[in-house]
């Protein structure tokens, strides 16, 4: 999952943001707003078990989170990246960061002794404090982060669609008073699966280049893939059309909620990408090394933004609102 809505766009220049109220600690919220906390936490966990159950009833593997690592997403060049530090420090004399997402230890265990895994990943990312109301960033949230060798993009359709689908129809049978709470009751519509797919160079076409995101998440009824963003050196990119075979799924009237592609695992697009990218190499050593002894098997998956995704079923304002202790940008609460 990538951070990149209104990208460019000073906050200053948003609109509706003025509305945007920060959500405020557990201890400073009144009783309705405790009981509108406890409704959203209760999706929340329901959703969780939704996914989780159809990933593994699929065979897939769940792995454990790590924390602190040498290598992590450079998230570059990503135009809508805006991290203010990255934090690193030292252990046992070795440097290592905290973790800005898992691909590249979904890159390894994939193509290793787990072909089809996922794991509920912390990430950390220092956004801007301007990004305080934009109602889509944190500094801290949770991916599911799934990754499957020998896959591609269509396999990876074909399982969030399912998982969607399952998901949205079975909360609307069994969550009926939490989502009349929320009023999602009535708005909160089962997708039907297969979702339409977007190219970004048209979405660009039609509502400029600044504004294709929030314009494509204002016209659709329905959820829908966008391919083809130009990103990191992990996505796999066709060198001869210059193509990217990856993807974001936009939800309407909210927007992006998972982002990932197929990938990249030939040595020599890896090395040119990395060097084009100017990414430091030294922090890609491993999968630099397994790609040139071949042992880097083409995989494809994507993370799903687990505070975006219940933030878009519960119509929330800001999705800081689905964290038990939220991570607001520019905002640290003593919990
Ligand atoms: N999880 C994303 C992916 O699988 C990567 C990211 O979050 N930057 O592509």
């Amino acid at each position: 999952l990538r951070w990149c809505t209104t990208k460019h766009i000073p906050v200053t220049k948003m609109t509706k943001q003025e509305t945007i109220q920060i959500p405020k600690p557990l201890e400073q919220l009144t009783a309705s707003e405790i009981e509108r906390k406890a409704c959203i936490g209760k999706i929340m966990t329901y959703t969780l078990r939704s996914l989780t159950n159809t990933y593994i009833n699929k065979g897939f593997q769940w792995l454990l989170p790590v924390a602190l690592s040498q290598s992590t997403d450079p998230l570059w060049p990503d135009p809508g990246a805006s991290i203010e530090k990255r934090i690193e420090v030292d252990i046992y004399g070795k440097p290592v960061r905290t973790m800005s997402s898992m691909i590249i230890h979904k890159l390894v265990a994939a193509s290793t002794a787990y072909p089809k895994l996922f794991i509920l990943s912390p990430n950390i990312r220092i956004e801007k404090g301007e990004r305080a109301k934009t109602g889509k960033h944190i500094y801290e949230f949770t991916q599911l982060d799934f990754e499957m060798a020998d896959s591609g993009s269509k396999d990876v359709f074909a399982l969030v669609e399912d998982a969607i689908c399952t998901l949205v129809k079975d909360l609307k049978k069994d969550m009926k008073s939490e989502l009349t709470t929320l009023c999602r009751c009535d708005t909160l519509k089962a997708p039907k699966a297969p979702f339409k797919i977007y190219d970004r160079a048209d979405l660009e076409a039609k509502y400029g280049a600044e504004g294709w995101e929030a314009g494509i998440a204002k016209d659709i009824t329905e959820p829908v893939w966008v391919t083809n963003i130009p990103r990191e050196f992990y996505d796999y990119e066709d060198f001869k059309t210059g193509k990217w075979d990856n993807y974001d799924l936009f939800m309407p009237q909210f927007g992006e909620v998972l982002s990932g592609a197929k990938r990249e695992y030939e040595y020599k697009k890896i090395v040119e990408k990395i060097e084009r990218d100017q990414v430091k190499k030294e922090n890609y050593a491993l999968i630099i090394k397994m790609a040139k002894e071949g042992r880097l098997k083409p995989t494809a998956g994507a993370g799903i933004g687990m505070e975006r995704l219940v933030g878009w079923i519960a119509g929330v304002k800001h999705i800081a609102e689905c964290q038990p202790f939220p991570r607001v940008p520019g905002n640290v609460n003593e919990l």
